[in-house]
């Protein structure tokens, strides 16, 4: 009940009574869950109820919930100072790890969302070719700055708003959108119009459709084209950043970009992004060079200690290998018990990231993911969570496991997925 009394308060303040569009249930009816606490996998509501998150706030919580460690951490530079809009040693400190574990990144600027660290990467991209034209992927969701709210994923999508009112149509022309493991039709598109093409920005693995696995060869594509043309390749990691590979998703398929751009784990839970790459290109930034950015609290410190002690701990030895094979036995489990229950539906997983389908195989493609249902994904959600399992209210986003999630957690997920199942 209070749940209830919580969201009408919120509606008469805040604009739908979220601060974030996808959180207000709209997608998948209902009353969003206002949450008190958090600890490891689980969730508490208002109403004391408890949930298995597989959220994770949208993926920052990879060591799960209110970890002592990173809770330690955030305590002692909160006592220090909460702000100083000015240069520290730990700021550096992330910059050199974030350098170590993403070879990629020979410079580094930190900001404070992932879609500052996106939206400045265009700026850079243009700021370095001197050229307009940006190219991005149906579906793919890459925060919520003009030149990518177009055609978009994540709530933009989960709203049929894909292609945002308030872009002015001069700045989306200058957005060139391609389908998601197309390869030949970038091929095509590069051939035509390469030497306008300032860069290319995509998911590398795509998150914000559900979960859509990179086709053999299109993000190869994608660096070859880039370089033959002299275009700056974005990858977007925000999302896949440390939750597909320590290196992220560039370090498992083997691809370098020339720019990256990370968020939600680098912080913690804090808010933190950051975008790096190549130094000719990192080194246009201001003030060395021409491309304005700036933040007051960019490189928060207490938002800095959150992310060092996040990637202190996710350089454990073998702890991705563990979190990677938990999501394996939940998306396994899961299509297994929906396989019993004559329910069309598949599941898959990369790293400690994973999606469901309500259609006979993972999709492929933007065009494919429309094809899932997106009815029964509504009743299956809603299922789960009067059983206590708290997925994303959405049937467009990726979901998120973290080192926490044990045996117990997915026995208790699948318990309830049983039951979900068989009321379909
Ligand atoms: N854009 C996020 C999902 N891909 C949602 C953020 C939120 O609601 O917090």
């Amino acid at each position: 009940m209070k749940n209830e009394i919580l969201f009408e308060r919120a509606q008469k303040v805040i604009p739908g009574g979220v601060n974030s569009p996808v959180r207000a249930f709209r997608a998948v009816g209902g009353t969003p869950r206002f949450f008190e606490r958090a600890l490891g996998p689980h969730l508490w509501d208002a109403d004391g109820k408890r949930y298995i998150d597989y959220v994770g706030s949208w993926g920052p919580m990879i060591v799960g919930h209110t970890h002592p460690a990173v809770v330690a951490a955030v305590q002692a530079a909160a006592a220090r100072a909460l702000s100083y809009g000015a240069p520290t040693a730990e700021e550096t400190q992330l910059a050199e790890r974030l350098c170590e574990l993403v070879p990629s990144l020979e410079r580094v600027r930190l900001v404070s969302s992932g879609t500052e660290a996106t939206m400045t990467a265009i700026r850079l991209a243009r700021g370095f070719t001197g050229r307009k034209l940006i190219v991005k992927f149906e579906g793919c969701y890459h925060g919520h700055a003009d030149a990518l709210l177009v055609k978009a994923g994540s709530g933009a999508l989960t709203f049929g708003n894909p292609s945002s009112a308030g872009v002015p149509e001069e700045t989306a022309a200058h957005t060139v959108v391609l389908n998601y493991n197309d390869t030949p039709q970038v091929r095509e598109v590069f051939s035509r119009q390469g030497k306008d093409i300032a860069g290319v920005i995509v998911e590398p693995v795509a998150g914000n459709m559900n979960l859509v696995l990179p086709a053999a060869g299109f993000l190869e594509a994608l660096r070859e084209e880039c370089t033959r043309h002299g275009a700056v390749l974005i990858l977007d990691e925000v999302m896949t950043g440390f939750r597909v590979a320590l290196g992220g998703a560039q370090a498992r398929y083997k691809i370098k970009p020339d720019v990256t751009t990370l968020g939600k784990v680098i912080g913690g839970g804090l808010p933190l992004g950051a975008l790096g790459g190549r130094r000719d290109i990192m080194e246009k930034l201001a003030p060395l060079g021409p491309v304005y950015q700036a933040g007051t609290l960019s490189g928060n410190p207490i938002a800095v200690a959150a992310g060092l002690a996040t990637l202190q701990l996710m350089v454990q030895p073998r702890l991705l290998d563990r979190i990677e094979a938990t999501t394996k036995a939940l998306v396994e489990g899961l299509a297994s018990e929906a396989n019993k229950r004559g329910v069309t539906f598949s599941s898959q997983s990369i790293g400690s990231m994973f999606g469901l389908y309500f259609r006979e195989a993972p999709p492929k493609s933007f065009a494919e993911v429309m094809q899932c249902d997106r009815e029964r994904f509504n009743k299956f959600f809603h299922a789960m969570l009067e059983r206590g399992v708290y997925l994303a209210p959405s049937a467009y986003e990726a979901g998120f496991v973290s080192a926490a999630h044990g045996d117990a957690e997915i026995e208790a997920t699948l318990a309830a997925a049983r039951e979900a199942f068989g009321r379909l």
